[in-house]
């Protein structure tokens, strides 16, 4: 199989900031330098320079060279780049490039949601849907659910939240992490950035039924799967009380198409976990301190919820997830010291009080390593607590909070490092075991601390490294391919998903624009992937393919990931 990867000159085909890095990657058989030039959209030639060989990448196996235009700084669309015989596909240069970036890859989580209508006046028509999985038939779930295999004898009303994926699952290890994502993207703009860049996250920037009710609608969007993790919570008087159920799903997998309110299965919960329970003290805690302005009685649930939660963690510090089967992910995670290290971590931010701070500097997380180099995900996340102690304002000792902060950007000097390393520009190792399912978020995670490191020291480097580092996602990258719905040239629209499945099922639409794919996957972990890329290089290992739910799905935690990285990337911009 040998796929149509057009142009051999390879740039970022949304475009690039005026005053940020422009780099472009050539596959070519040439080993020895060649001129490049940039083209206007009048087809004149606005400016020239010379090839930068690099030999064999070992990502994608290819002979290439790099092109360094950042020189060039005019505003402009319909820009190509030349070179070798080849023209690149058109890119603008402009401050306003990834504007509406920040509202589509959050507008995502609205068409996602679970429990309610889908109203086509907020988000178009062929979005709209009626309200899936609260208890009308033919659904049993989400108002009234039992669990699976005995491992409880009550039943719970679990309704809302967002879809995990591509299926209808409801997984609180992942909404939590997504949830945060975007609660941190909104407290990004009270620690690092000016007001005005704040107000393109105030109320009535989303097409969200909540607009116009006073409160950031990224917060309303937070909300939605808040109510939900706050529902999985095993109440008052039950076993385990306190602690969270890991996940809810149907008893078996449905096909694809399937709208949520088609779905027929019988939708379970499974038994309580650590993990999940540790996701909703951490989600929740954050929760009570960024409702507080806006909500004190919801600030004050999430609050007593993260509190119970985390003494019920405590008290059962190892219910790992088992894998009862069943028609969902696992999500199963043998480690939960990290999560421990990020409820501790964002409990303790929102109340100050000593015995969260003597629980986060006795994790071996705080002093550790948290920054891998292939980024944080779901089951790593003693990053989004570190991250947190380094920009949330705070009462650690200032040698402490010194020592934190430092961390994060000796972790973005090491992803500088390797993007320079990279010929395709990116913060991710060029082995074949970086490539893995959901990569593009550990990619984009990666950015997180690029631009944090940014955000702490002001220092242009690390914004230059945040922003060049999405080049591979918006088409710098081995297959020409933008991930990202709707933006770029050649972008991916045919992700793995059961609501939008237009390559299935031509009634329904598309993914949404700002939807992100999984990415490249040396791993191969499903059967159309393997049948039909089996010994690709790291790059290659993707396909725009519904079927192919390891490199080509849809997910709430990758983008939560593009939303926070797009919100920064507006930010750079001007206009
Ligand atoms: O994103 C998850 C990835 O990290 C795991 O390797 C993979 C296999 O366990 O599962 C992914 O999560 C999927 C989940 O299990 C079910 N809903 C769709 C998720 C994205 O593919």
């Amino acid at each position: 199989y040998t796929p149509d990867t057009g142009p051999r000159v390879r740039v970022n085909q949304v475009g690039y900031l005026p005053a940020g890095p422009k780099n472009a990657t050539v596959v070519t058989a040439a080993t020895e330098a060649f001129g490049w030039q940039l083209k206007n959209a009048g087809g004149d030639v606005v400016a020239d320079g010379t090839s930068t060989p690099r030999g064999v990448d070992a990502a994608s196996g290819q002979n290439v060279h790099t092109i360094d235009f950042t020189g060039f700084r005019t505003a402009g669309t319909g820009y190509t780049l030349v070179a070798d015989g080849q023209t690149s596909h058109p890119f603008d240069i402009s401050g306003t490039v990834y504007k509406q970036l920040r509202s589509d890859a959050l507008q995502f989580f609205y068409i996602q949601r679970s429990g309610i209508e889908i109203d086509g006046d907020l988000v178009g028509e062929e979005y709209a849907r009626p309200a899936g999985h609260l208890g009308v038939a033919p659904n049993r779930g989400d108002t009234d659910v039992p669990c699976r295999a005995s491992a409880c004898d009550y039943r719970l009303d679990v309704r809302g939240g967002w879809y995990d994926a591509g299926d209808h699952g409801k997984y609180v290890v992942n909404g939590g992490i997504a949830v945060h994502q975007l609660m941190s993207t909104f407290e990004r703009t009270k620690t690092a950035v000016t007001a005005a860049h704040g107000a393109a996250l105030a109320d009535s920037t989303l097409r969200v039924p909540e607009r116009g009710n006073n409160v950031p609608d990224i917060l309303d969007e937070a909300r939605w799967e808040l109510e939900f993790l706050m529902r999985m919570q095993v109440p008052a008087g039950k076993p385990l009380a306190g602690m969270v159920h890991h996940k809810m799903h149907d008893a078996n997998w449905t096909g694809i198409p399937m709208q949520p309110e088609d779905d027929p299965e019988l939708r379970e919960l499974h038994p309580p976990s650590t993990a999940a329970t540790l996701n909703l003290a951490a989600t929740a805690a954050q929760c009570a301190r960024l409702f507080a302005p806006y909500d004190a009685a919801f600030a004050d649930k999430c609050l007593t919820a993260a509190r119970t939660a985390y003494t019920a963690a405590k008290a059962n510090p190892g219910k790992l997830a088992q894998d009862l089967g069943g028609g969902g992910g696992g999500y199963g995670d043998a480690d939960v010291s990290d999560e421990f290290y990020w409820a501790a971590a964002e409990l303790y931010l929102s109340t100050a009080e000593q015995p969260y701070l003597t629980d986060l500097t006795a994790s071996p997380h705080h002093t550790g390593d948290v920054f891998a180099a292939t980024g944080f995900g779901w089951g790593s996340t003693a990053a989004l607590g570190r991250l947190d102690l380094a920009t949330v304002p705070n009462l650690l000792p200032a040698a402490d909070r010194q020592r934190v902060r430092q961390s994060v950007v000796t972790a973005a000097d090491r992803y500088l490092a390797t993007l320079k390393a990279q010929a395709y520009g990116l913060p991710l190792p060029g082995d074949a075991g970086s490539y893995f399912w959901g990569g593009n978020s550990n990619i984009l995670n990666n950015v997180v601390v690029l631009a944090t490191a940014f955000d702490l020291t002001g220092k242009a480097g690390y914004r230059d490294g945040a922003v060049q580092g999405v080049d591979y996602i918006f088409g710098r990258n081995a297959l020409n391919q933008s991930y990202v719905t709707g933006w770029g040239e050649h972008a991916s629209q045919n992700q793995h998903s059961r609501i939008f499945a237009h390559q299935a099922d031509p009634s329904t639409p598309h993914p949404p624009a700002g939807s992100l794919a999984g990415g490249a996957n040396a791993g191969l972990d499903d059967p159309y992937a393997k049948d039909l890329l089996e010994g690709c290089k790291p790059q290659f290992c993707y396909v725009d393919h519904i079927e192919s739910y390891a490199t080509n799905e849809v997910a709430i935690n990758w983008n939560s990931a593009l939303a926070w990285v797009a919100s920064f990337l507006a930010d750079q911009g001007t206009g």
